[in-house]
């Protein structure tokens, strides 16, 4: 049983002018479709072969990083556009925006931080939005790194913060790309699905 990509949850240009069709061309039909063909291609005959695509991930880390690499990305990326929608964004409803009121004070302080992580991720990586112990809050990893592998964390939402995410958009200007995910493309009600499973 093999990985596979999944569906887009929208058009390729449902989400344009903040994030355009030709990025979503490359970042979905590339980048996302090579994680899962590299991941494919290195389970095929092993004992990983049937096995889910979170303990692939668990299996791998520390043990084969090129592995590890691929399978994260595959589930990062369909985390990432599950994070997003057309006409997203903006102040939360919900039993969320209970729990951002209570962690970061309301949805400007989340916004500060959440812009604050995906702006200081130095090089590649991804801003989450995690839930432990009750409570959300904001981290950052690099390159692949994933919370699947963080058994008290419960993914809410992330931000790919990999230039390929906004480089045909927005050129270097990282933080005009991060504002438009937090103004204009946050899905919330994945949020909530998210946060009703922590
Ligand atoms: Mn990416």
């Amino acid at each position: 049983m093999a990985i596979t990509l999944p569906d887009l949850p929208y058009g390729k240009g449902d989400l344009a002018p903040h994030i355009s069709e030709q990025t979503l061309d490359f970042h979905y039909g590339k980048h996302h479709k090579a994680y899962v063909d590299k991941t494919n291609a290195a389970i095929e005959g092993t004992k990983l072969a049937d096995a889910s695509l979170e303990d692939i991930i668990r299996d791998a880390e520390g043990n084969n990083q090129g592995l590890f690499n691929n399978a994260a990305q595959v589930w990062n990326h369909s985390f990432y556009w599950n994070s997003m929608k057309p006409n997203g964004g903006g102040a939360p409803s919900g039993d969320i925006a209970a729990a951002i009121k209570d962690a970061f004070g309301g949805y400007d302080g989340f916004k500060e931080t959440f812009a604050g992580a995906g702006a200081g991720q130095f090089g590649s990586g991804w801003a989450w939005l995690i839930a432990r112990d009750g409570k959300l809050e904001v981290t950052k990893t690099l390159n692949a790194e994933t919370p699947v592998t963080d058994k008290s964390a419960t993914p809410i939402l992330t931000m790919d913060v990999w230039e390929h995410a906004y480089y045909l958009d927005y050129q270097n200007k990282r933080p005009a790309y991060i504002d438009a995910f937090l103004d204009h493309l946050i899905n919330w009600d994945f949020a909530n699905a998210n946060l009703s499973k922590a």
